[in-house]
């Protein structure tokens, strides 16, 4: 076979063009992945969401997105770290204010605890605010899920996670000192932002 077809020419200029505007067909994907993610999430009966962009607090280096999502009673939870210590535990919660301004997350005050429980770990009382630790990897990085159950997004009531503030520690919780478990410093700071009420 010397000439090709004429079909296969069309055939390979239809590929020369699907990768000349490539860059404008990923854009055009993602728009419809994110058109399947909300009819999903419509199905699903999916609630409210909120982001919490985490920065490192003076002289640390951990930053992160966390992003929340309200299924029926449970709030979901997706949390991506790095520059934590390689292998290192950090304690991970919700704290009272949404305010990072001081630069060491001590604005944000104390866990967040709108019922008034001791510090706990998720199957005994503990504060809203209290969550599972974040352990970091080889590379320091730590991407986790969990749902939390007794907090809202967005609803403006009392057990409502958006305007507040998310802290990183430096070390472990020990899920018994109170009112802090004893996790040291606040190596990254963030607000959590309610992005659908
Ligand atoms: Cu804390």
């Amino acid at each position: 076979m010397t000439k090709p077809p004429v079909r296969t020419l069309l055939a390979l200029s239809a590929v020369a063009l699907a990768l000349s505007g490539c860059s404008a067909m990923k854009d055009g994907f993602g728009a419809v992945k994110e058109g399947m993610g909300s009819m999903r999430d419509r199905m699903m009966g999916d609630g409210p969401s909120a982001t919490a962009k985490l920065e490192a607090t003076k002289g640390n280096t951990a930053s992160g997105t966390v992003t929340f999502q309200q299924h029926g009673q449970h709030v979901m939870v997706h949390a991506r770290v790095s520059g934590l210590k390689p292998f290192g535990e950090h304690g991970f919660h919700v704290h009272d204010k949404g305010d990072c301004s001081s630069g060491d997350g001590m604005g944000t005050g104390g866990h967040f605890n709108p019922t008034g429980q001791p510090h706990g770990p998720q199957h005994a009382e503990h504060h809203a605010g209290d969550m599972p630790a974040l352990k970091a990897d080889v590379e320091g990085k730590a991407e986790v899920r969990f749902h939390l159950t007794g907090v809202t997004l967005g609803d403006g009531g009392p057990a409502d996670l958006a305007g507040r503030g998310l802290i990183v520690h430096a070390g472990p919780d020990d899920y018994q000192t109170q009112p802090t478990g004893n996790a040291g410093a606040r190596i990254a700071c963030g607000v959590i932002e309610a992005t659908r009420r």
